[in-house]
């Protein structure tokens, strides 16, 4: 569809406003909301990241074309979460200590909600520490914790060991995510299973708790 590729070049181009007013176009002409989300927002966010490897854009450029994807992102996502059911668990996800990247997070939220799970999000830059008072006060089935930076990622190894020390890890699934975190390094850590993108991690938490 024309549509996506003006959707994602309004993300590349770092135009919030284009972005949201294609996305409201593209859902009154019928266009399924993950076909936007997959189709369209994701590439161009992906293609800034290239460019901002490759020095041909700068922080600025990506926290404007960060907004325009939160700003669509947001537009789409009360489409996902379809209401009214009786919840099939209970989640607490958040992004690990010292990272602030919150977009895949809330991608595969949305995703857990509009698929029947309750999802408590805890935000960004969670310490281990505040992920065990979490899951202490929220008594979650899941926890979900999202690293992006490869500086970060021991985080979760130190949340995982933190939450044994407070004797909270048994009987509590354990998953993680991120473009820098792989399945041998979920493994490596103790953690339940790990998920590449926001369908596979509702695949993932419906096999965990019918465990
Ligand atoms: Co940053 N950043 N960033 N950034 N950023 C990356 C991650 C980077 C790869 C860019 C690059 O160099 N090419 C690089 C990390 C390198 C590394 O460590 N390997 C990087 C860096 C270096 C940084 C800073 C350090 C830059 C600086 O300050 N010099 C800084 C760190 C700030 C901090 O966190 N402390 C920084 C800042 C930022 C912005 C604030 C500008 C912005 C974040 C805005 C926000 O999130 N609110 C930003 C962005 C946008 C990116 C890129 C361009 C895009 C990330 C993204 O949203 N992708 C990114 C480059 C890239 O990834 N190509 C980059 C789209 C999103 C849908 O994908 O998050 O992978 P993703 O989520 C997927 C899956 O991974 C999975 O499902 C999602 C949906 O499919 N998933 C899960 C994610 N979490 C999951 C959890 C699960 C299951 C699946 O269960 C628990």
């Amino acid at each position: 569809m024309a549509i996506l590729e003006d959707i994602k070049n309004a993300i590349i181009e770092m135009d919030p406003d284009l972005a949201v007013e294609l996305v409201g176009k593209a859902m009154n002409e019928g266009a399924p909301v993950l076909d936007i989300v997959n189709g369209a927002l994701i590439p161009g966010i992906s293609v800034v990241g290239e460019r901002f490897k490759s020095f041909e854009y700068f922080l600025p450029e990506v926290i404007v074309a960060a907004n325009a994807f939160k700003a669509s992102f947001e537009l789409l996502a009360p489409a996902l979460d379809a209401g009214g059911y009786v919840p099939k668990g209970k989640a607490l996800f958040g992004t690990v200590a010292g990272d602030n990247h919150d977009i895949g997070k809330n991608i595969v939220i949305a995703l857990l909600r509009g698929n029947g799970y309750e999802v408590e999000d805890a935000g960004v830059d969670i310490s281990p520490e505040r992920f065990v008072e979490l899951v202490k006060e929220k008594k979650p089935n899941v926890l979900g914790m999202s690293a992006l930076l490869t500086t970060t990622m021991a985080n979760m190894r130190e949340t995982v060991a933190a939450l044994k020390r407070a004797g909270v890890r048994d009987g509590l699934k354990v998953i993680v995510g991120g473009s820098c975190v792989s399945d041998e390094f979920a493994k490596n850590i103790g953690a339940d299973g790990y998920a590449e993108d926001a369908a596979d991690a509702v695949a993932l938490v419906a096999g965990l708790l019918r465990k």
